[in-house]
């Protein structure tokens, strides 16, 4: 494909490898981050800039040689690259050993008559093969199905609405982020392939190699160095962007249901949390609560006055969510449409509007590709948040349609080139939540978007949930890895459809899912028309208040959770992770599917297999307390009670986990701060701001140092440029309570 290495020639900081095929080009970003890239056709949806860094050495006679301070890139003929750490681990390198894709000698016209297929079927323009180290293991790759660990499955990006039950042989789903966590000798790194076209990753189903490639574009990967998980994610979210502080109410609990169609729908809703004493900060309106699934209107017969009426909502502590699809429905007369038509604001096929169905019916699709596309859809934005709307809910945006898939010669056109749908399907969701993340910034508020379909980097702009579950304990399963594996793909604000989407949920299922949908980031109830309701009371007594339980620690929680997500923006890390993103080298951790942390302090264990009431619990290497009794508990395996209301929540020695009281909505502003302490010494900074607004873009934040050792705790303003302070501390540490009124130091004997 390339041929022999002839020469390189230095740009800038930037490196052209001249083979005598075509060329190759190699961006150092970082000591530990370099780009390896053919010449684009057309620019990067994912990454908006970056800068090159000038400290390498280079060396060349056969081969090129890139030494930085963390790693010494070799490259030579065939574009074959080699990386090592400094102490000359080989840390991924190209193979020889080819790929076997098309090798399976089977008669695929007859395999698909029962509906099977032999392989994948796809000319891939190009694939490339790493080796595969023994104990290697991957993760990431957005919100594929399975496992925790990737190893030895191969998966397809290409954004897909399936609605069958999804399992472990499922190759795509509504999300493609082609982003992947390598681990093998103790050191982890990361692979970004910034590619839109339908691409494949094979880690590892033929021994002794795994590979990456699409079916059109170009080669454009980023090597990302740990050694631990925590740097590859920071350069990765360097490169692909960072989830930006949300609104403080959007960490509460919300509801949903496919649709309460209308105002007396919702105050029943609204009603049964109040009357039975549980936390919740949002409703979500479906489809139903626009005129015939129009985008930006909305049924005047079934919210009649629906300014007024958000309003009185809000004054009761619920802020509303209101779903749009892409689609618009192709009716003259409508605005949206008409609009669209008259700027030439849809995707064409053969010179024409291209049509599809969804929804409303007939519709068309917005070219989101167009910055004046985007612009317009943010504009129409207005139309929702001028009604008092709070946040935007973006579905069907793979996008999804009725009347077969869109061909892939469907244009989306933009300022700078006519893009087809082969090369855009995968960013179409991207593209929209960009687009309405710029119409709610026009509020001055943080926007709250929630994505079904995005791409790398989407994370700038949108949370995300993982779309059509269902009430089944396998996707139970599934949810806390498919929410972690998207936390290493650089999506913090993820969640699952708690209770399950598709299905009737039942009560033991619904017990158990909200233990792990309270720990989410994203925390929503959701179900699908024609299933069993599942708002808490509508199992019983027992259920409503197990639901209540989970809720109000939730609520508990919300400083803490709003800390990681600020430690998100800085660092990139997760607020919601898997195990072994705290403890990499113990290799328990690598496949440890039902257990979960919130940032480094908090363990969850939740039972998530029907009939269960004891839990096997692995603890790592640290010390542990119950979170519940505040007893130590050995690390290793151990065997918790996970009685029908009882979830395992581990919290590590040292730890002083900021809480609130508990409440029935989310405020903005709280007198009292409780600190939760653990045995041991620790330390914790806890960030303060008006969890609503941009300001604290500008400085206008306070931060505090809490610090404990041995028996002392102090408590120290370290900076303090947003003024509403807090006025209290309660310090809970083992079974004693102590009161302190808030002042810029504090010392406090436990
Ligand atoms: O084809 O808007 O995943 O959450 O309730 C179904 C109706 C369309 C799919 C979403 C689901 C939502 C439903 N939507």
């Amino acid at each position: 494909m390339f041929g022999k290495l002839i020469s390189y020639e230095k740009h800038n900081y930037s490196i052209k490898l001249n083979y005598e095929k075509k060329p190759i080009f190699v961006d150092v970003i970082s000591d530990k981050a370099v780009r390896f890239y053919e010449e684009r056709e057309s620019k990067s949806f994912a990454v908006e800039a970056y800068e090159l860094s000038s400290d390498f050495s280079i060396k060349f006679d056969t081969k090129l040689v890139i030494e930085t301070k963390e790693i010494k890139i070799v490259i030579s003929d065939e574009f074959k690259v080699i990386i090592y750490d400094l102490m000359g681990n080989e840390i991924l390198s190209d193979c020889d050993l080819k790929a076997s894709k098309d090798d399976q000698n089977v008669d695929s016209d007859l395999l698909a008559l029962e509906g099977h297929k032999s392989h994948d079927g796809e000319e891939y323009k190009f694939l490339i093969t790493k080796k595969l180290h023994n104990d290697e293991c991957f993760f990431g790759l957005g919100d594929k199905t399975g496992f925790l660990n990737k190893r030895e499955y191969e998966y397809i990006m290409w954004n897909t609405d399936d609605p069958a039950p999804q399992v472990d042989c499922f190759k795509s789903l509504y999300k493609s982020i082609p982003f992947f966590i390598g681990h093998h000798d103790k050191i982890s790194y990361g692979v970004f392939l910034d590619n839109t076209y339908k691409s494949v990753f094979n880690m590892g189903t033929e021994d002794d190699v795994f590979y990456f490639g699409s079916v059109g574009g170009t080669i454009d990967y980023y090597f990302f160095y740990g050694p631990q998980m925590k740097d590859v994610m920071t350069e990765y979210t360097n490169i692909t962007g960072r989830y930006p502080l949300p609104q403080i109410w959007t960490l509460g609990n919300q509801q949903s249901r496919w649709s309460y169609a209308n105002k007396e729908a919702v105050d029943e809703i609204v009603d049964g949390y109040q009357k039975n004493n549980i936390p919740l900060d949002v409703i979500h309106l479906d489809i139903d609560y626009m005129e015939d699934y129009k985008v930006f209107t909305h049924s005047e017969e079934k919210f009649p006055d629906m300014k007024n009426y958000i309003a009185t909502l809000a004054e009761k502590g619920i802020k509303v969510v209101c779903i749009i699809d892409p689609g618009v429905k192709a009716l003259e007369g409508y605005n949206v449409y008409d609009e669209g038509i008259k700027n030439n604001y849809f995707a064409t096929l053969d010179g024409e509007v291209y049509h599809n169905a969804v929804w409303p019916g007939d519709s068309v699709f917005p070219a989101f590709t167009s910055n004046r596309v985007q612009s317009w859809w943010a504009n129409n934005t207005k139309y929702l948040t001028e009604l008092g709307v709070r946040g935007i809910w973006n579905d069907m945006n793979e996008p999804a349609s009725f009347k077969g898939p869109l061909p892939n010669d469907v244009v989306f056109s933009s300022e700078d080139k006519d893009y087809l749908h082969e090369e855009v399907h995968n960013v179409y969701g991207h593209l929209m939540a960009k687009a309405t993340y710029e119409g709610l910034a026009k509020t001055n508020k943080r926007p709250y978007i929630i994505t079904r379909a995005c791409y790398a980097g989407s994370q700038k702009y949108t949370t995300a949930w993982t779309g059509d579950n269902h009430s089944i304990w396998a996707h139970l399963q599934m949810a806390p890895v498919q929410l972690c594996n998207l936390g290493l793909s650089g999506m913090p604000f993820v969640g699952t459809d708690v209770g399950g989407f598709g299905s009737h949920c039942t009560k033991e299922l619904m017990a158990r899912w909200v233990m792990v949908g309270a720990f989410s980031p994203l925390f929503r109830n959701h179900s699908a028309m024609g299933t069993k309701y599942q708002e808490p009371w509508q199992f019983d007594q027992e259920l409503t208040d197990i639901y209540r339980k989970y809720v109000e620690l939730r609520y508990q929680l919300i400083p803490y959770y709003y800390d990681l997500f600020r430690l998100h923006e800085q660092t990139g890390y997760p607020v919601m992770r898997p195990v072994v993103f705290n403890y990499e080298n113990d290799e328990v951790t690598y496949n440890l599917n039902d257990e979960f942390m919130v940032g480094d302090n908090i363990l969850v264990s939740p039972v998530v297999v029907q009939g269960e009431r004891k839990k096997l619990v692995y603890l790592p290497n640290d010390k542990w307390y119950s979170h519940e009794t505040k007893e130590l508990v050995e690390a290793g395996y151990s065997i918790a009670s996970a009685k029908l209301d009882e979830c395992p929540i581990y919290v590590k020695g040292g730890s002083i986990i900021p809480k609130y009281e508990k409440s029935m909505h989310i405020a903005n502003n709280i007198d009292k701060l409780i600190l939760d302490v653990y045995p041991g010494d620790g330390e914790y900074t806890h960030y303060v701001d008006d969890k609503e607004t941009f300001s604290y873009q500008q400085g206008e934040y306070s931060l505090y140092f809490f610090k404990k050792v041995n028996e002392e705790l102090t408590i120290e303003l370290i900076k303090d440029d947003y003024k509403k302070l807090y006025k209290e501390f309660e310090i809970h540490y083992q079974n004693k309570i102590i009161k302190a009124k808030a002042s810029n130091k504090l010392t406090i004997k436990l």
